[in-house]
C-alpha cells in the first residue's frame, strides 16, 4: 500500500463582506457548551431547552446536523445559558442528534440530544427498593439519575406472550463516563434477561425478554458496579417495541430495494422490505417497527455500490463453500460457537483486491478472523484486527484459479446475531484530507471571521496514488475563498 503523510498551509477568508466586519469588542475566546437540559425528548412534542456553557452572551442560533429539530424560540440568558424552544417533528429521527451553538464570535463544541418515540417520564425516588418500585405504563422513557450505590427500580404490567424490552441511553448521552446495567426481572426477582454492555449500544445496555405469564415485571437500572453519581444522567425506553441487533445482509447498494432480515429480536427474526437511499451516509442505520413501536436505535447498515451474496449454509469446506463473483459483499451469520463460513470466486493472476470484513464497524459482536485459502489448498494469508477488531487483507492474486474466503470468531463465539459482511473491492485510489485537533479529542471547527482569515494545516494521506495535489475549496458560500500553500 502506497500511502504518504504529506502537510499542506490553507487559509479561509472572508470576502466581500468587509462591511460587516465585527466590532474590536469582540472576545478572542471561543463559546463553550457543555451540553442541554434536558438531554433529549419525545418526537412531535415542543419543549424549553436550556443550552449550558461559557462565553454565550453573543449566541446567535443553534446548528443542527440533522433534520427534524426546528427552534421556534431562542434567548440568551447569560454568559452560561441559552434558552430555548425546541419543535421536534413527528417524523423526526430517532436517536442521536448532533448540534453546536453559533455566537458572533465563534462556534461551540458539538453536543448531542436524543430524540425518542415514547412519552416522557420523571424517576422518583426512592425507588431503590425491589419492594417498592416506581409504577409506570408500558412504553415509555424514563429520565432519571443513577446515584451512587442507587438501583432504581420500575414496575410494569404486561401479558403472557408480551415483549418487554428495556434499552438505556447512559454513556451514549455524552456526559461523563457512566456504564449503565440495566435487567428486566419476574415478580419473583428472578432476573429473566439483562445487559451491561452490548455490541450494538456500546456501555449502554438493551434487555429483552417475552413474558412468560400474565403480571407484573420490574426493570432495574444502575451503574454497573454501583459506583455512579449526580451526573449518571439516563434514558431508559421500555415498551413492547422491536429490539433487533442486526441485519442481514448487513448492507446494500444505493437507491436499492431489497429484502432484509432482521436478527437478535426477543421475538425471533423479521423480514421487511427495504428501500436504500440515493446518496452514501456512513452512518446509515434501518430502525424496525411494527404495531407495537419502533426500535430506539438503529441496526448500522452500511451503503456501497457492491452486489449483495448471501451465505448459503452449509459452507464449512471449499467444495460446498458459497459461491460469487468477484466484486461483491458476501454477508452472513457466524450462528453458533466454533461456526465458521466459507465463501469461494475465481481469480486471475495478477488481479488485486482490498477485501475488508465489517463486523464491529456495524455493531456486531463478532470479532472476525479472514482467512484466504487456495481453494481445495493451503492458507494463503489471514488477518484478526487492522485498526481494530475487524479484519482487513489486500490481496494481490498468484495464479488463475479459485480461492476461498473463510471467516471466524477469534474466540470461537457466535449467535443468531453475529452478523457480517465481507467487502471485496478492486483498489481504488483514495485520499484522506484531515485538520489536526486545535484542542486534544475536541472536533475542530474553522469559524472565519467576518472580513478576517483562518488558517489551518491539513494532513492529506494518499492510498495508491502518488504526485502533488491540487487543493480547491468547492461548494463553500459564496462569501468565502480559499487557498491553499505548501
Ligand atoms: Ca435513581
Ligand atoms: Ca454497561
Ligand atoms: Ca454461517
Ligand atoms: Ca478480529
Amino acid at each position: 500500500m502506497f500511502r504518504e503523510t504529506f502537510r499542506r498551509f490553507c487559509l479561509l477568508t472572508l470576502v466581500g463582506m468587509a462591511l460587516f466586519t465585527v466590532s474590536a469588542t469582540v472576545q478572542a475566546a471561543s463559546p463553550s457548551f457543555g451540553g442541554t437540559t434536558p438531554r433529549g425528548a419525545q418526537r412531535g412534542t415542543e419543549l424549553e431547552v436550556t443550552l449550558s456553557g461559557g462565553q454565550l452572551q453573543d449566541a446567535q442560533e443553534i446548528l443542527f446536523y440533522e433534520p427534524g429539530i426546528e427552534v421556534t424560540k431562542f434567548e440568551v440568558v447569560n454568559a452560561g445559558a441559552v434558552k430555548a424552544t425546541f419543535k421536534i417533528s413527528p417524523e423526526c429521527q430517532l436517536g442521536c442528534h448532533r448540534l453546536r451553538i453559533r455566537t458572533a464570535s465563534g462556534i461551540s463544541d458539538l453536543r448531542p440530544f436524543f430524540v425518542g418515540a415514547l412519552p416522557e417520564v420523571a424517576e422518583k425516588e426512592p425507588n431503590s427498593e425491589f419492594s417498592t418500585p416506581q409504577a409506570i405504563p408500558m412504553n415509555v422513557t424514563v429520565t432519571g439519575v443513577a446515584d451512587y450505590e442507587d438501583v432504581d427500580y420500575y414496575v410494569v404490567e404486561a401479558k403472557k406472550g408480551d415483549r418487554i424490552t428495556a434499552e438505556v441511553e447512559g454513556i451514549r448521552l455524552g456526559i461523563t463516563f457512566f456504564d449503565p446495567y440495566v435487567a428486566i426481572l419476574n415478580s419473583a426477582r428472578f432476573e429473566l434477561a439483562s445487559s451491561d454492555d452490548n455490541a450494538l449500544v456500546w456501555q449502554d445496555g438493551a434487555a429483552s425478554v417475552i413474558a412468560p405469564e400474565d403480571g407484573k415485571y420490574y426493570i432495574q437500572v444502575r451503574e454497573s458496579s454501583y459506583a455512579g453519581n449526580g451526573a449518571c444522567i439516563y434514558r431508559v425506553h421500555i415498551g413492547n417495541f422491536p429490539r433487533p441487533l442486526a441485519a442481514l445482509p448487513a448492507g446494500g447498494r444505493l437507491g436499492e430495494a431489497l429484502q432484509v432480515k432482521f436478527l437478535g429480536d426477543a421475538l425471533g427474526e423479521k423480514i421487511e422490505q427495504v428501500t436504500l437511499p440515493a446518496a452514501l451516509d456512513s452512518n446509515f442505520g434501518l430502525f424496525v417497527k411494527d404495531a407495537t413501536g419502533i426500535s430506539p436505535s438503529k441496526v448500522w447498515f452500511r451503503l456501497s455500490d457492491l452486489p449483495n451474496t448471501l451465505e448459503q449454509e452449509p459452507n464449512e469446506t471449499h467444495d460446498n463453500a458459497t459461491r460469487f463473483t468477484a466484486p461483491a459483499a458476501c454477508n452472513g451469520v457466524i450462528e453458533k460457537p466454533g461456526d465458521f463460513d466459507c465463501f469461494r470466486f475465481t481469480a486471475r493472476k495478477g488481479e488485486a483486491y482490498d477485501i475488508r470484513v465489517h463486523a464491529r464497524s456495524i455493531r456486531s459482536p463478532l470479532d472476525p478472523v479472514l482467512t484466504i485459502f487456495a481453494a481445495g489448498g493451503g492458507a494463503i494469508a489471514a488477518n484478526d484486527d487492522s485498526g481494530g477488531p475487524d479484519a482487513y487483507i489486500r490481496f494481490g492474486v498468484p495464479n488463475d484459479g479459485d480461492y476461498v474466503l473463510h471467516v471466524r470468531d477469534h474466540l470461537g463465539n457466535g449467535g443468531a446475531h453475529y452478523a457480517y459482511r465481507i467487502e471485496l473491492t478492486p483498489i481504488k485510489p483514495s485520499l484522506t484530507l484531515g485538520v489536526a485537533e486545535f484542542v486534544q479529542y475536541v472536533q475542530p471547527v474553522i469559524a472565519v471571521p467576518k472580513g478576517n482569515r483562518f488558517g489551518v494545516v491539513l494532513t492529506a494521506a494518499r492510498y495508491d496514488f502518488g504526485g502533488p495535489l491540487a487543493l480547491r475549496g468547492e461548494n463553500l458560500p459564496a462569501c468565502i475563498t480559499m487557498e491553499s500553500c505548501r
